[in-house]
């Protein structure tokens, strides 16, 4: 049998956050995971995921947000590697729909320095862009994209150094309490801890059912299209853009070595578990965001290069399930990332280690409560 002082369940994007903090503050943690990340068979892959601090969801997550920036920012540092790129964030949509009235209000309430693009200039500035008819456009110059792998991989590797334990291929069968330990199972080991960490992604709703908060698992498909236009390169200052459209909200990055990254935010397929997750294509959602890219993205070309699958966690509000379990005082959570989750994987492993080694967490995340509904 193994002991540790934490166990961390689920080691994509903010588990390997949370063990290396675990690590570095002096802990034992072994983190287990199921596939050996960074892998594509959950919510941690496909090259890049957007950051950004005027936050349409809602303004209480811009202090995390800060949180988040210095993690990434003390990440590069730690390990040397470029991971966060400052393209800029273009939202795109109408002046009172979500997106745009979201990111005023966060703005103006955490006084964020954005710029408003009247709708009529919106392709003066990006060539290649062409707004949906009365909508504004709001820039964030401090904003752009995260590589996904490459954040894992840089946690993962400061735990290691740090003397974390990491079981690959390790899915958790079971967990339970005795007493004041926490007792894994995994197909080989038994593993004791004083305090677990679940960050289970997808497989979070089996590893935390007894929070009794539904969530919706969605199939989610990210494309690559080729790019003969130099108009989406960050070389020609193209930003990562989300664009609220009457049929949905979109997003896209600037060409990264194999092309245009689209995918589409809302909508997704759901699934029952996430052992039904596959690479399948969806034609449907394809010609939804072709469609998409025809009438707003003209000059971007039709030849697919490369598509993937990943899941969306979704809770009944769309906000995080962040905290101490209500009824286990030393299991800690995130899950249920809503499909926006991942820029803050760098807070998030910080708060979870903080509350394993501690029991509190100065950073604001009561909103992220599950208690809100009960
Ligand atoms: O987290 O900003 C985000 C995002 C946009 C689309 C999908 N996720």
């Amino acid at each position: 049998m193994l002991r540790c002082d934490v166990a961390v369940i689920g080691t994509g994007g903010v588990g390997s956050a949370a063990v290396a903090h675990l690590a570095q503050a002096g802990a034992s943690v072994i983190g287990l995971d199921r596939y050996s990340p960074p892998h594509i068979h959950g919510s941690s892959h496909g090259q890049t995921r957007v950051i950004r601090m005027a936050y349409f969801e809602h303004p209480d997550y811009v202090p995390l947000l800060h949180q988040a920036y210095r993690g990434w920012s003390d990440l590069q540092q730690a390990t040397g590697r470029s991971l966060y790129f400052p393209t800029g964030v273009l939202q795109i949509g109408p002046e009172a729909g979500e997106v745009i009235a979201g990111t005023l209000r966060s703005a103006q309430e955490h006084h964020l320095a954005i710029q408003r693009i009247a709708y009529d200039e919106i392709t003066d500035v990006f060539p290649g862009v062409v707004a949906p008819e009365d909508c504004v456009g709001i820039l964030e110059r401090d904003a752009g994209y995260l590589l996904v792998s490459e954040c894992i991989q840089a946690y993962l590797e400061q735990a290691k150094r740090h003397g974390a334990n990491i079981k690959t291929d390790s899915p958790v069968q079971s967990w339970t309490r005795i007493g004041q330990t926490f007792e894994l199972r995994t197909a080989s080991e038994v593993i004791h801890a004083g305090q677990l960490i679940i960050c289970g992604g997808a497989w979070a709703s089996q590893l935390l059912a007894d929070l009794k908060v539904p969530m919706t698992i969605l199939r989610k498909h990210l494309y690559w299209y080729a790019n003969d236009a130099s108009a989406y390169t960050s070389q020609a200052q193209f930003p990562v853009f989300l664009i609220e459209t009457p049929t949905g909200i979109y997003y896209g990055f600037p060409q990264i070595e194999h092309g245009v990254k689209l995918s589409r935010h809302d909508g997704g397929e759901p699934i029952a578990s996430a052992a039904q997750q596959n690479q399948n294509e969806d034609p449907a959602d394809r010609r939804a965001l072709e469609a998409f890219a025809a009438g707003h993205l003209p000059l971007l070309s039709k030849n697919l290069l490369h598509r993937e699958a990943c899941m969306y966690t979704v809770t009944p509000d769309q906000h995080f399930l962040v905290g101490t379990h209500p009824e286990h005082d030393g299991l800690h959570f995130a899950a249920g990332l809503s499909g926006h989750g991942f820029k803050f994987a760098s807070a998030l492993g910080e708060i979870l280690c903080d509350l394993a080694m501690t029991g509190q967490t100065s950073s604001p995340i009561e909103f992220l409560s599950p208690r809100r509904f009960s």
